[in-house]
């Protein structure tokens, strides 16, 4: 059967090293699969039709290599990605793995945590850079607590601020081509975790030095684990021009941080994001930070990766046939229909507008008995993506 599902470049589909390279470790047990070295899931990647490859630093650099073990790594590294032709889009820092960052790494109580964590990042955006990436992440993982004894929240904001103002100004200083994209995530590892959700990452940003060179990296999962919209976190991020990455899985509301594969859980949200982010344009990596089940072997994982992939693009031509269905679109036309009499009551502040309004009569009654086709038109949508229409 010929098939339409498959990847292209210009899909941007990306993979961390840490997602298809995940050895399956849990909190109650031990590795189930073998370790991937970066240049064996570079041609992984290659071979499932991936776009692009991102990477912590130690996920490239193990944190205790020496300079010249550092060298080798980085030029196998290259090499892979020149017999590949994958790209480096993103990088980002290791701040929660080694012991060092247990009370966190920029809001760490410990002054001497926070200048290591200051001086790994700037090492580890010159390697980014190095390999290509525009776009850094920064996911505070540790940056919480388990008690609000610990720390003041107030103060634990003002360090975050300065080192991302660090950060930036650094960047700035060596004429780097980088933006900036914050991940919010409202729990795990830590008990709760600063800055938790997208709003309150837009919010940050503009309290900024740089606000321009800083957006977000919303993840469905980290949304979803708080019981809130994803959808319309990214949206209010692309409508604030701040949506420069995004970290694509799924997630079970109230269970453990799972990275599922893209659309394994709640395909009809998964449809209205890929609608989303084709219908608005959004021109950044499609990246799946997700990984396969525990229970998985090395053919189970590429079978993961293409399903994140394929899954994204098979929404992506429902979302066209949406957009082509005449009852559907019959519907929206209904439900969007504008009186223009009513419209000319709105719009932004005048005198004359406000006295119209105070002087315009309302039949309450009428507007309130005036009921929506939603349902009709939520079945149509269920039964576009059931196959059946
Ligand atoms: C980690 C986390 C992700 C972040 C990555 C970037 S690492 O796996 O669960 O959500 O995006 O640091
Ligand atoms: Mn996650
Ligand atoms: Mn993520």
């Amino acid at each position: 059967m010929p098939d339409s599902y498959v990847p292209q470049k210009s899909d941007k589909f990306t993979f961390g090293l840490w997602t298809v390279g995940n050895i399956g470790r849990d909190p109650f047990g031990e590795p189930v699969r073998g370790a991937l070295s970066p240049v064996q899931i570079v041609h992984l990647l290659a071979e499932v039709g991936a776009w692009g490859v991102n990477f912590h630093d130690n996920d490239l650099v193990p944190i205790d290599a020496t300079p010249a073990e550092r060298d080798r790594i980085v030029r196998d590294f290259k090499q892979a990605l020149d017999e590949t032709g994958l790209v480096v889009p993103m990088a980002t820092t290791n701040l929660f793995t080694d012991p060092a960052f247990r009370d966190g790494a920029f809001t760490a109580n410990d002054a001497r945590v926070r200048a290591y964590a200051l001086q790994k990042t700037m090492r580890a955006i010159d390697l980014g850079v190095e390999l290509g990436a525009k776009v850094y992440v920064f996911w505070g993982g540790r940056e919480g607590v388990e008690t609000d004894a610990a720390k003041d929240p107030v103060e634990a904001l003002k360090r975050y601020r300065e080192a991302i103002n660090f950060l930036t100004d650094y960047v700035r200083d060596q004429g780097y081509d980088l933006k900036f994209a914050l991940e919010p995530k409202p729990n795990e590892p830590r008990g709760d975790i600063y800055l938790a959700t997208v709003g309150s990452a837009l919010a940050f940003i503009q309290t900024l030095d740089h606000p321009e060179m800083v957006g977000v990296n919303p993840e469905v999962a980290h949304e979803t684990m708080a019981g809130l919209n994803f959808l319309h976190a990214v949206a209010q991020a692309w409508e604030a021009g701040k949506l420069f990455h995004i970290d694509l899985n799924d997630q079970v509301i109230g269970r453990y941080d799972q990275d599922f594969r893209f659309g394994a859980q709640d395909l009809k949200r998964a449809f209205f994001l890929v609608q989303f982010l084709e219908g608005v344009g959004y021109a950044g990596s499609r990246h799946f930070d997700a990984h396969a089940y525990r229970t998985a072997d090395p053919d189970d994982v590429k079978a993961f990766a293409r399903g994140c992939m394929r899954t994204y693009l098979i929404l992506k031509e429902k979302a066209q046939r949406f957009a082509q269905d005449s009852e559907i679109q019959g519907l929206l036309s209904q439900i969007r229909a504008q009186d223009a009499e009513a419209s000319a009551l709105l719009g932004g502040y005048s005198r004359e507008r406000a006295q119209a309004l105070q002087a315009a009569a309302f039949d309450r009654q009428a507007l309130g008995g005036r009921g929506q086709p939603y349902e009709q038109l939520d079945q149509l949508v269920v039964e576009l993506l059931l196959g059946v229409r």
